[in-house]
Order: structure tokens, then C-alpha cells, then sequence
């Protein structure tokens, strides 16, 4: 059985996710060290690249609550034994329809060890704006650079370095359907998982200075009340867009436990001041 325990020091090679929060997103952990997501636009080839690592060890069910289905599969890599989610395939993580809430909350409150963002190859401008919605929530992410044979059909060519570069994440170029880069996809996602590689995302910045003066004020109440957070600009940006679902999830304590080295309860008590920014 695996024991995760959250340890007063952060250590980079232990696990991540959040135990207690995958249980209530019925996924459970016994006999896996690590959990992956895996994300992604629509028909970028996700379901592929999770067939391909899982093979026979899978199995779907259905997210709790919803009508939604969820496959669940498995794969050991390095002695290390994984378990793979596949996430609804969304545009972003508004939050804005069920399938979106869905991804958001397991990357939110799993905190799964790796996300893995299939993007697909020949559509990077609309693929890329949900990889930097994930890289603003975690900084576990591997990009998987996937459907390269069709870019390289229409002639495209994505420089894979430069594009690791500027976003501050590892990209894997692959062909899921012909089983080409997934070797490299799986030691991508092993290294961030035991702290190998430690991804610097690229946080997008506003223009506005009264927005980022807002987001400053806000983030140090949040701060207050949670020090461990570990999203607090973003969740302070979705405070300012007056997203109900984070605003009761922090006045429940829910988001405030999701610090590793936070106990694992919530915080019945917490108020949150909202003030303007003069
Ligand atoms: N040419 C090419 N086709 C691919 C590749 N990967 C996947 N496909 C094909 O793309 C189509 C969509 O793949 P899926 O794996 O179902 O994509 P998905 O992201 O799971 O799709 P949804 O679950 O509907 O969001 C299938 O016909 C795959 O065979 C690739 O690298 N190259
Ligand atoms: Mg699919």
C-alpha cells in the first residue's frame, strides 16, 4: 500500500498529489506512487497516448456524482508505479461546463504529481491557451507536442526547444498513433514526478496596473490565511473574476489544505476580505 504522508519539509522526489482530495475524487491510490492527468483540447490524440502507456490496465467509471466517464489506467516506469488519469478533453478551465470543472478540480484539488498537456502540433495557437491555463494552477506539467506527422504534412515545423523554453515546461514531440516519442514522454513525466526536472512556468502577466495592484493585495490576505497555498496569484485572478466555486472552496478551508505540508482539514472559520484596490 502506498503511504503518503505530508512531511513538515517539502521534499522534491516525493509524491505531491493530495490524498484525501483524490479519495473524494474517487480515485484511489493504494498500490501507485504517482497519479498523471492527462489534458487536452479535444481530439488532440489523448485517449491514444493513454491507451498507448496503459495497455491492458485500464478501466472507466464515472466521475462522482456526474454522468461523466473517466478512464483510469496504469503503467510502471523505473521501478515506479504510476497511475494515469484521462481528463475530459476541454478548451480551458473556466469552469464554465461540467466537463471544464471536472479537469479544473482534479488538477485543483488532486494535485496530481504530473499533468500532461496533449496539444495538438498543428492548432499550437488554440491548444496553447489551456497549457498555460494548467502551467497557472501547477508547475508539474509535461507537454506532449503531439500529432507531429500532421504538422510536418501541412509543412509546419514547431521548434520544440524554444517552445520548452518559453514556457518554462518539458515538450515532448510525439506521434501517439504510431507509438513514436511516447519513451521519451514517459521519462519526461518520470523526471518531473521525482523532482529531476523542476519546470519554471510561464505566468502571464496583466497590463493593467490597477489589475496586478488587485491581484498584490488579494494575494497577501490569501497568503495570510494560507501560506501554503500554492496557487495564490491565480486563485486571487479568479477571486477578481468573482468565480463562486473558488470563493466557497477557500471559505471551506477546501483550497486552503492543498499545501503539501498543510494538515489535511479545513478551516471552518475562515473569512476573506474582499476590498476594493484604490
Ligand atoms: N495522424 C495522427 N493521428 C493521431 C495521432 N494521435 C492520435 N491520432 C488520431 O486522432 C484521432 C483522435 O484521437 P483520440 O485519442 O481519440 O483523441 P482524444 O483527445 O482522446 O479525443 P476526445 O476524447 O474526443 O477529446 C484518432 O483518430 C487518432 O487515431 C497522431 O500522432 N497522428
Ligand atoms: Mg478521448
Amino acid at each position: 500500500m502506498t503511504t503518503h504522508t505530508p512531511s513538515p519539509t517539502a521534499c522534491t522526489a516525493c509524491p505531491a498529489h493530495n490524498l484525501i482530495n483524490l479519495r473524494k475524487l474517487g480515485v484511489d491510490m493504494t498500490d501507485w506512487d504517482y497519479v498523471v492527468a492527462l489534458a487536452g483540447n479535444p481530439n488532440t490524440g489523448k485517449s491514444t497516448v493513454f491507451n498507448a502507456l496503459t495497455g491492458l490496465r485500464q478501466h472507466t467509471g464515472n466521475w462522482p456524482g456526474k454522468t461523466v466517464t473517466r478512464a483510469e489506467g496504469g503503467f510502471i516506469f523505473a521501478g515506479r508505479r504510476y497511475k494515469l488519469v484521462d481528463l475530459p478533453g476541454t478548451y480551458s478551465l473556466l469552469a464554465t461546463s461540467l466537463d471544464e470543472e471536472i479537469a479544473r478540480d482534479f488538477i485543483l484539488f488532486g494535485q496530481p504529481d504530473v499533468t500532461v498537456v496533449v496539444v495538438d502540433a498543428t492548432r499550437l495557437e488554440r491548444n496553447l491557451n489551456l497549457a498555460l491555463q494548467v502551467l497557472s494552477i501547477t508547475d508539474r506539467v509535461v507537454i506532449c507536442l503531439n500529432l507531429m506527422d500532421e504538422a510536418e504534412r501541412h509543412g509546419l515545423k514547431v521548434d520544440d526547444r524554444r517552445l520548452a523554453r518559453d514556457l518554462g515546461a518539458p515538450v515532448v514531440p510525439t506521434v501517439a498513433r504510431e507509438g513514436k516519442g511516447l519513451t521519451e514522454l514517459l521519462q519526461a513525466i518520470d523526471d518531473v514526478a521525482t523532482g529531476r526536472t523542476v519546470c519554471k512556468p510561464h505566468r502571464l502577466r496583466s497590463t493593467s496596473p490597477q489589475i496586478e495592484r488587485a491581484i498584490t493585495i488579494l494575494s497577501r490576505q490569501i497568503e495570510q490565511l494560507h501560506p501554503n497555498l500554492p496557487n495564490v496569484r491565480w486563485v486571487a485572478l479568479r477571486l477578481l473574476d468573482g468565480d463562486q466555486s473558488i470563493a466557497n472552496a477557500l471559505r471551506s478551508g477546501e483550497l486552503g489544505n492543498l499545501g503539501r505540508d498543510a494538515p489535511q482539514t479545513g478551516d471552518p472559520n475562515l473569512t476573506l476580505r474582499l476590498e476594493p484596490a484604490s
